[in-house]
């Protein structure tokens, strides 16, 4: 993909829905009585993914232009299915799955992609495993090829090493299936969408602080999801916005879930002209329209409990401290290092070539920010948020840029070049 610097971005834009919500609409539909009818569903390749896998569990799935319907089975309706299951690149569909797998009567073989098998599984294979499930990583490696036997799961009250919302859900999601009630603690607090959608499907969930709890189930409901626009796609819109001069750009109907929206008070604490306008609420989600505009921006120290509501952005908010004057430091985010890329390693590589001062360090990064940034030939290592991050740095530097495999995008933004090239005037 090749991308030339850009002229003012300007006008409205509405981004595909949450990917994380997108997931989880089709897995709890799945184990739901009735049918779950999902909008705005996103339909990148990672929640393809997540369907595909449900559809091998005997669910029916009908994905139609304006809505997805999932034809639930029921707590315990799932059947053994005869493929092993792919969960391509995502991280989100092959844990939360293993939950729910763990809690059925038969054995289930799930792998992935290259990126999926070097990602760490043994952080729920752990949890799963003391609850009473049969988990084997087939390489013994503590990655996928999982090979899944669930069966009598008793709950547990477990301390989370890391602030992870892939291993709270996973086990929250088994939990449904224990005997007893299962408590997940967390160092901090991770996304808590899993919490708040299967309290809408039936299950008695509670959260307090950094602890969630949820009882065993014997039927959850099927429900209308109306998913929010995602805040992780709607972040380099942002970052466009704030780099690129002249550039003035609404972003609407993007869900800020307070879990999920470090980056905005990140681009407050830079200086950044950001409004937060029409905020309402979407299927027990809040939402707003975003409106920024070009910003001299400044550094800023990015650590502690807010890593979690900005993971996933941190290399979108790397390309903003580069453009920002000052020393951004970003540390308490070794978690970077097992994404779909090693993303303190991967977002070095990319802002060193375009000729920005970046020192990787163990747990984050230190940028200094300010020089012009030149185009380069960059190496998305096939992770789309890698290729988003710098096709938004490529509009802002100067001279052209190739990123490598940047058709990644399609795993969670399959029309992103064409919308952000659709704002440019
Ligand atoms: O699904 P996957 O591949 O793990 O996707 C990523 C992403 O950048 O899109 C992470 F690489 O998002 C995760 C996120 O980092 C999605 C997620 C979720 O939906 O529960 C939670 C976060 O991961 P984790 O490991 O912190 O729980």
């Amino acid at each position: 993909m090749q991308i030339k610097p850009t002229g003012p971005l300007k006008g409205e834009i509405t981004v595909p829905g949450d990917k994380s919500i997108s997931h989880r609409s089709i897995m709890f539909g799945a184990i739901s009585e009735g049918t779950t009818e999902v909008t705005n569903f996103l339909q990148g390749a990672d929640c393809l993914s997540t369907i595909s896998c449900f559809q091998r569990l005997g669910v029916s799935i009908e994905n139609t232009p304006d809505k997805i319907l999932v034809h639930g089975k029921g707590m315990r309706g799932l059947t053994a299915p005869v493929q092993t299951l792919d969960a391509g690149n995502s991280g989100t569909t092959t844990r939360l799955i293993s939950g729910i797998l763990a809690g059925q009567p038969f054995t289930t073989t799930l792998t992935g992609d290259a990126s999926i098998q070097k990602r760490p599984m043994k952080r729920i294979m752990e949890p799963l495993s003391l609850m009473g499930a049969d988990i084997v990583s087939e390489k013994n490696n503590g990655c996928a090829p999982l090979r899944i036997t669930g069966g009598k799961l008793a709950g547990i009250r477990y301390t989370s090493p890391v602030a992870s919302a892939q291993v709270k859900s996973a086990i929250l999601l088994a939990g449904l299936y224990a005997e007893g009630k299962t408590q997940v603690i967390e160092p901090a607090l991770s996304r808590n969408h899993t919490e708040l959608m299967l309290k809408g499907f039936g299950a008695t969930v509670t959260s307090e602080q950094n602890t969630a709890s949820i009882l065993p189930c014997e039927q959850l409901y099927g429900q209308k999801v109306a998913v929010p626009g995602d805040i992780s796609s709607a972040a380099y819109f942002l970052a466009a916005g704030l780099l690129i001069p002249g550039s003035e750009l609404l972003i609407k109907n993007v869900g800020i879930n307070p879990t999920r929206d470090g980056i905005l008070k990140v681009i407050r604490a830079m200086g950044g002209n950001l409004t937060i306008l029409n905020e309402r609420t979407s299927a027990g989600e809040p939402v707003a329209d975003l409106l920024v505009s070009h910003s001299s921006l400044h550094a800023a120290t990015i650590e502690g409990d807010i890593i979690p509501s900005l993971i996933d952005e941190i290399p979108i908010i790397a390309v903003l401290a580069a453009f920002a004057q000052g020393v951004t430091i970003i540390r308490d985010a070794a978690e970077l290092k097992v994404k779909e890329s090693d993303r303190i390693q991967t977002v070095t590589a990319g802002l060193s070539a375009m000729g920005c001062d970046i020192t990787p360090q163990p747990d984050g990064m230190i940028i200094t920010g300010g020089r012009q940034l030149h185009g380069a030939v960059i190496d998305s290592f096939a992770d789309h948020r890698i290729a988003m991050s710098f096709a938004v740095a490529a509009c802002a530097a100067q001279g052209e840029t190739t990123i490598q495999g940047g058709e990644c995008v399609n795993i969670s933004y399959p029309g992103f070049y064409a919308d952000l090239a659709g704002l440019s005037h």
